[in-house]
């Protein structure tokens, strides 16, 4: 690194000092803090974004936002060239740059990275960071400190997208590397073209069963909601009646968070629309879950991500056997393609029971999409989703050039056969659904699609299967980082026993499942439990509570 470019570090550094006391870590996505301690990570991670963008030669994404947290906390996460989550191999610089107390130990921490990563800095082509955030007051200063550490790397621009969701950001990025143009409008094109695509093929059945066109949706008072808004005009069929489009506080009561942790209609929702098939999204739209109110109530019925991917999974699997056709894969020029979801031990077990049943090889990865997405990655088809809304369908790049092949030659061979709408409906699938990571929106337009195309209403839907009683509940201790886990997080190693008096807690409930982890964006400990009754998962859960209290401390919120 030459000395001008040295200089320009510290000179930059030494406008954003860390708070006193703050230790800043990369967690499950990305780091987040109560907004007012941020400036300097975000300007480090501006820094990294940069140098990230000479390495790969590529764009880079930067989002700031805190998704379904509180309103005063914010966050930063950057996106890769792929559009996918940061390499996993990046977070300890990560947290060692944002933990940096002087901007000389920080330009240290620089140079000796670049040096081990090989970087060029000289001669790089011009390199790029695109930045966006979400409605939250914070982010507008953030997003200044963002742009200050992007550009204090010499040679590299910031290019603000403005409020954006996550997913779109992760979108614009993947699509700039692809050389595909990547604007907001670029986005909503492609999304509605292929929700257009999917209606075209539905087939024409006899039915008096016909799915309602109204949806209500919760915005979370974010920014899914306010782009939600203003596409309603381009739905076609779809009526779509926004709420909690942004006149509320942000996550408050609202949000795919709370409609799923709480099982409660969101604020403006109510008896009054019982019965409607409702969705709710999270504060920057990358979390997605329906549900529908119980009569004469505020309680509700949630359609959570595990039904989501059960949905999405019966649908594809669908249209690869009317592919595949009557020889399922045998017959020639077919493509057996492998279909995989994904999943995390917070997916009810009656979900997991039946995506088995269904024949379909079901994975177990911790939490955080970073995991799920790398699996998902390794199939034809990998289908993958959180209990709490957060998911997509990956198409790998083999089997989409084989069905654009095979999509060609069923155009002049048979055109309007079963195969050649399935293969349709394929290619609309992959260009719909964002193939960068778990998108609100994207996802509400398959299901829509999916439903539409099934004549189901919500309540078939949500027959799948009937979800097992469970409970979430969350301990503050002394130090979460003291429980370490294995086996996709449901065994815990350390402290020593608690695992052994989990077990026998668990044991004493009928269809008994229970696992704890320290959480990647609070300071607290998850418990998760799940049991044949609400009351044993609601007992169960606070007797577990109880022993991580008594192993680890206490402060339980
Ligand atoms: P943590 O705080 O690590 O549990 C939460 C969610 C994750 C993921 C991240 C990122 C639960 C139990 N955990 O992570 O699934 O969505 O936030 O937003 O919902
Ligand atoms: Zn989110």
């Amino acid at each position: 690194m030459n000395q001008e470019q040295q200089s320009a570090l510290l000179r930059s550094a030494s406008r954003f000092p860390i708070p006193t006391g703050a230790k800043f870590s990369y967690g499950t996505s990305g780091f987040r803090a109560d907004a007012s301690l941020l400036e300097s990570t975000v300007f480090r991670v501006g820094i990294l974004a940069a140098l990230r963008s000479i390495q790969t030669r590529s764009v880079i994404g930067l989002m700031i936002t805190a998704s379904h947290n509180q309103v005063s906390d914010n966050g930063v996460k950057l996106a890769d060239p792929s559009g996918g989550m940061l390499t996993q191999s990046w977070e300890p610089f990560a947290d060692a740059l944002a933990n940096a107390l002087h901007p000389h130990s920080l330009l240290q921490l620089l140079v000796d990275f670049i040096k081990k990563e090989n970087i060029v800095l000289e001669g790089a082509p011009v390199s790029e960071v695109l930045l966006g955030r979400d409605t939250r007051p914070s982010g507008e200063t953030l997003l200044e400190a963002a742009k200050q550490g992007i550009t204090s790397f010499m040679g590299t621009t910031a290019s603000n997208m403005g409020i954006v969701t996550t997913p779109q950001l992760h979108w614009m990025v993947r699509a700039k590397n692809k050389g595909i143009e990547a604007t907001e409008l670029n986005y909503y094109d492609q999304m509605l073209t292929s929700f257009r695509c999917l209606l075209d093929y539905i087939p024409q059945r006899d039915s008096t069963q016909n799915v309602s066109d109204k949806l209500v949706v919760d915005g979370a008072d974010g920014v899914g909601g306010e782009k939600l808004e203003n596409l309603k005009t381009r739905l076609g069929y779809l009526t779509v009646d926004v709420r909690n489009c942004g006149g509320g506080v942000l996550n408050e009561g609202v949000g795919a968070d709370y409609v799923q942790k709480e099982k409660m209609a969101p604020r403006n929702f109510g008896p009054a629309d019982a019965g409607m098939r409702c969705a709710s999204l999270d504060g920057d739209a990358d979390r997605l879950v329906y549900f529908y109110v119980i009569s004469n109530s505020n309680k509700i019925d949630l359609v959570d991500g595990d039904k989501i991917l059960s949905l999405f999974a019966l649908f594809l699997k669908e249209q690869l056997c009317i592919l595949n056709g009557p020889n399922d894969g045998k017959a020639c020029n077919s493509y057996k393609a492998s279909l995989g979801v994904v999943q995390t031990a917070y997916a009810n077990g009656a979900s997991t029971d039946y995506l088995k049943q269904m024949g379909l090889e079901v994975v177990m990865t911790p939490t955080g999409v970073k995991y799920l997405h790398e699996k998902a990655a390794e199939y034809d088809i990998g289908i993958y989703f959180e209990a709490n809304g957060h998911g997509t369908v990956l198409f790998s790049d083999a089997f989409l050039s084989w069905l654009e092949i095979k999509n060609q030659e069923l155009t002049s061979t048979s055109q309007d056969s079963d195969q050649h709408k399935a293969a349709l409906r394929l290619l609309a699938v992959s260009r719909l659904i964002n193939q960068a990571v778990g998108d609100a929106l994207s996802g509400l337009f398959l299901v829509e699609a999916i439903l539409k195309h099934m004549r189901w209403s919500i309540h078939k839907w949500n027959e799948l299967y009937q979800d097992l009683p469970s409970r979430q509940l969350k301990v503050k201790v002394v130090d979460r980082t003291a429980v370490i886990t294995e086996k996709a997080e449901t065994k815990v190693v350390s402290p020593a026993g608690i695992q052994e008096a989990i077990d026998a807690e668990t044991d004493k409930y009928p269809k008994g499942r229970c696992f704890i982890r320290p959480s990647g964006t609070e300071d607290v400990v998850r418990v998760y439990a799940e049991a044949s009754s609400q009351e044993g998962a609601d007992h169960l859960a606070n007797s577990v509570v109880r022993l991580v209290e008594q192993y680890l401390g206490f402060g339980r919120s």
